[in-house]
């Protein structure tokens, strides 16, 4: 049992007093007035819906702390092995509702919020994401929260708590326009530790000594110091008490709030200045979306946020006082993605230059330490950092970078003696002007296990990019874990009524636990009134979209067309251009027929989202050629309601959660190759939802999993790309001839000056087609045909729905956690009895 700082006899009165679960709607009602009124010190008289959002998000917040402390406190009692997930970002999206759900008492403050005036879907609305990511990535990170809770594993997130997320977008004249997102001001999902700070170093200069034993000894001195401060959010796990910590770290100024002696000094501007310059380091997400600019600040905020975190594990770990060797015993740390790749450096600094073990003991535990994820081939978003910039910033950092590259260098010549070529490819630093550090290399080499996220990708990375280390490594350290998503969040809290329809299938048995119980209800596939429901609820689904399409673009669209959704960040190698060209090629084919002909067409609302980086020059024009286009469609008397075409401005996690279950059919449609794996692709399935898909990243699972028949695939495969890129010819290639009338249209000015969408055509018919739009074209356009047909027998689309949701159990995110502990973390649950918990499960 823990020691316990309350002596025996006072215990009585601890847990007389104890917070639990709210027994019934009064005891929530009685919380929220209580916070209302004091907390908030507010009264019935004011208490607006922002304020009952606060309330209630407080009274929710108090239960979860005391599971959380709980959780921590086991844990912590068990001595079990902890999973540490290191992610730049985590997107999070809101809280209340997913805490709420996942505790089991919705319905309680439902109620009660009724009881005190109030709708709880407005009082959810209040609530400010947290966009601390920029998309996929993100994302996958806040599920593999949601699961690790979810499955009792003993783990904790560590990230950056940045002042300002991911921006938000505003569509002005059709063009993007970036406004920051200041999220901060009201949160109470975060829990400040001002006790528990960091200080983390930069700069300086590197000295050497020797120790008594004629040991030389590394000491990095003087540069400049700057605090990181850690921000704790609970994440609840779904139907279970383990409520896990994510760790936010945030910068400031070493001396506190600003230097006194620079200040009583008359310095005051200076004094303020280092307190900003500190301060900036947590400041801001950088907002690019599968491209690397090696800014001096990013390699700032990564180490700020390495160290700190390291700072904590060790400190932890050393509580323990066990050896230093049995610190993968109790430690993973899994890197996602390349960018908290330092710490492997920076584990190896502490055992060696601070801890004074041995070079090669030290690394034996980094290497059984770390996990590396790697979530993209796109040659232009791996990471690569100068050597002069590491110098200066990170002097004994890339002193031992140098010697972990020399060690390996020379286990690499062993192995395969005389080949340079080979040791020029693989080394860690890039003999190129400047010389460049190759951080998915020191990944590859600083970790036990590399993975990709789908197999396609998982195969790629072993033939393409990290070919070489596969010869040098054996195949056994890469590995593949195709990644999955919270049904959670992605059905249940999205879909709340399609989530209880499947649950009157599922035998009483909680499928939000066990996806896999999903098949059970394929064999209701023909049952007249579970298809007639199903019916009705994607319906109601796409009216409520039509409301938010109509409030935020003032364009009416009808719930009964047909909903073709592309929500995802907008990148060339994502092909929104080949989608809004399939849109003008619609277009183009209704003008041409006449009014008889045009009735018996199918109507579309085609429905565009995603944010484009503020830089990203081109996907800004693919940006305001949608809605340049929506402009004159939706315009169009011709037309009327077959074609409308909108673009739903500032994309995120909330507004997926409304986009998701609405859709009749969504669009991932990348040069096969270049997605890694693709998320949302497997929350619009799960939703009931069709696809129209390349072969490309877990598109390919998940024809596996819901049958050819189920999903519309197209295009090219990535196994020929590479010669349909050599085969394209420069200046004057020829595009498909569908294609070139979409072109023409273009240039004739039909959607405003063509001189605003020359780059995107240019692209394609001058510069090499790289992403292969042309190539593609003409299967796309017919697979939408083939998808007009299928439509039009509602019937047999309902049971291709059906069916498909009946298959997607797969791509929960559990199963992925599942395959991570037990393939790379070597992890256990820490079972919990749910009766030793201070929450009423109901
Ligand atoms: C995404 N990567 C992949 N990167 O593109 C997607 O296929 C995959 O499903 C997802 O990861 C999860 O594995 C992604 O989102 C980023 O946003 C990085 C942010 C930091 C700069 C480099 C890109």
């Amino acid at each position: 049992a823990p020691p316990a700082s309350i002596p025996e006899p006072q215990r009585e009165a601890w847990l007389k007093h104890q917070v639990s679960g709210f027994k019934d709607k009064d005891a929530f009602e009685t919380d929220v007035v209580r916070h209302v009124e004091t907390t908030l010190a507010r009264s019935m008289f004011n208490c607006d819906e922002s304020a009952a959002y606060a309330a209630c998000s407080l009274a929710f917040r108090d239960r979860l702390v005391l599971e959380w402390n709980r959780t921590q406190q086991r844990q912590t009692f068990s001595d079990s092995k902890r999973v540490y997930y290191l992610s730049l970002e985590f997107l999070m999206g809101r809280a209340l509702d997913n805490a709420m759900l996942n505790i089991g008492q919705k319905d309680v403050a439902k109620a009660g919020l009724a009881d005190l005036g109030f709708r709880i879907e407005d009082v959810i609305e209040q609530e400010h994401d947290a966009a601390l990511g920029n998309g996929g990535l993100g994302r996958l990170a806040a599920c593999f929260l949601d699961s690790l809770a979810s499955l009792n594993y003993p783990a904790w997130g560590y990230g950056l708590r940045y002042r300002y997320g991911i921006f938000k977008q505003e569509i002005i004249d059709g063009y993007q326009v970036e406004v920051p997102d200041y999220w901060l001001d009201f949160n109470p999902w975060e829990f400040p530790r001002h006790d528990v700070t960091v200080d983390i170093q930069f700069y300086g200069n590197v000295h050497k000594s020797t120790d008594g034993s004629g040991k030389t000894v590394a000491h990095w001195e003087g540069g400049e110091t700057v605090k990181a401060v850690a921000y704790d959010v609970p994440v609840p796990g779904y139907a279970t008490p383990t409520t896990n910590n994510l760790r936010l770290w945030s910068s400031k100024a070493a001396s506190g709030e600003f230097d006194f002696q620079k200040f009583n000094s008359g310095e005051y501007e200076s004094s303020v200045a280092d307190q900003q310059r500190a301060e900036t380091i947590s400041a801001v997400l950088y907002p690019n979306d599968n491209l690397e600019r090696g800014k001096e600040l990013r390699l700032k905020q990564q180490y700020f946020w390495v160290a700190a975190s390291l700072y904590d594990i060790v400190r932890r770990f050393k509580k323990s006082k066990r050896a230093w060797k049995e610190f993968p015993d109790q430690v993973a740390i899994q890197l996602n993605d390349t960018h908290p790749t330092l710490a492997v450096v920076e584990l190896q600094r502490i055992l060696v230059d601070l801890e004074g073990l041995e070079w090669d003991e030290a690394w034996n535990i980094v290497v059984n330490t770390f996990g590396y994820t790697n979530h993209t081939v796109l040659p232009e978003a791996l990471e690569k950092w100068s050597v002069g910039l590491f110098q200066h910033l990170l002097p004994r950092h890339l002193q031992i970078i140098y010697d972990i590259n020399l060690f390996f260098l020379q286990s690499v010549e062993r192995a395969f003696p005389n080949d340079r070529d080979l040791l020029g490819r693989v080394s860690i630093i890039e003999e190129s002007q400047p010389k460049m550090v190759r951080m998915a290399f020191l990944a590859i080499v600083g970790s036990h296990k590399v993975n990709g996220v789908a197999e396609l990708h998982s195969d790629l990375i072993k033939t393409t990019i990290f070919k070489d280390f596969v010869n040098i490594f054996g195949p056994d350290k890469f590995t593949n874990v195709t990644n999955g998503i919270t049904p959670r969040r992605w059905l249940h809290q999205a879909n709340p009524r399609l989530s209880e329809l499947i649950k009157t299938k599922t035998g009483g048995e909680d499928f939000l636990t066990d996806l896999t119980l999903l098949n059970k209800i394929e064999l209701s596939v023909n049952d007249k009134d579970f298809r007639k429901e199903w019916a009705e609820i994607k319906l109601a689904n796409k009216v409520r979209l039509a409301k938010h399409i109509k409030a935020s673009t003032g364009v009416s669209v009808n719930p009964s067309a047909l909903f073709d959704v592309q929500v995802k960040r907008i990148h060339e190698y994502k092909r929104q251009q080949l989608n809004i060209f399939g849109v003008i090629h619609r277009y183009l084919t209704l003008k041409a027929l006449t009014p008889d002909e045009r009735k018996k067409q199918l109507p579309r609302v085609s429905i565009f989202g995603g944010k484009a980086a503020p830089g990203y020059w081109m996907a800004k024009q693919i940006i305001h050629l949608i809605n340049s286009v929506g402009f004159v469609v939706n315009n169009d008397k011709d037309i009327g309601d077959l074609l409308k075409v909108v673009f739903l401005e500032d994309y995120n996690v909330s507004k997926a959660e409304i986009i998701t279950p609405a859709s009749d059919i969504s669009e991932h449609i990348s040069t096969a190759g270049t997605e890694a794996s693709g998320t949302s692709n497997m929350k619009f399935v799960l939703n009931g939802g069709l696809i129209i898909g390349t072969c490309d990243g877990a598109n390919i699972e998940i024809t596996r999993e819901v049958g050819e028949n189920n999903i519309f695939l197209f295009g090219n495969l990535a196994e020929d790309v590479e010669d349909l890129r050599h085969s394209h010819t420069y200046g004057a290639h020829t595009v498909d001839p569908d294609l070139a009338k979409v072109f023409e249209a273009i240039e004739s000015g039909t959607f405003g000056d063509q001189q605003d969408f020359a780059g995107m055509i240019t692209a394609v018919r001058d510069h090499g087609d790289y992403y292969l739009v042309s190539d593609d074209f003409h299967s796309y356009i017919e697979t939408h045909a083939i998808i007009d047909e299928a439509y039009r027998d509602q019937e047999g689309w309902i049971t291709k729905c059906i069916t498909s949701v009946a298959r997607m159990g797969f791509f929960s995110s559990d199963r992925c956690i599942n395959e991570y502990a037990e393939g790379i973390w070597n992890i256990e649950p820490l079972p919990v009895d749910k009766s030793d918990s201070g929450l009423g499960k109901g």
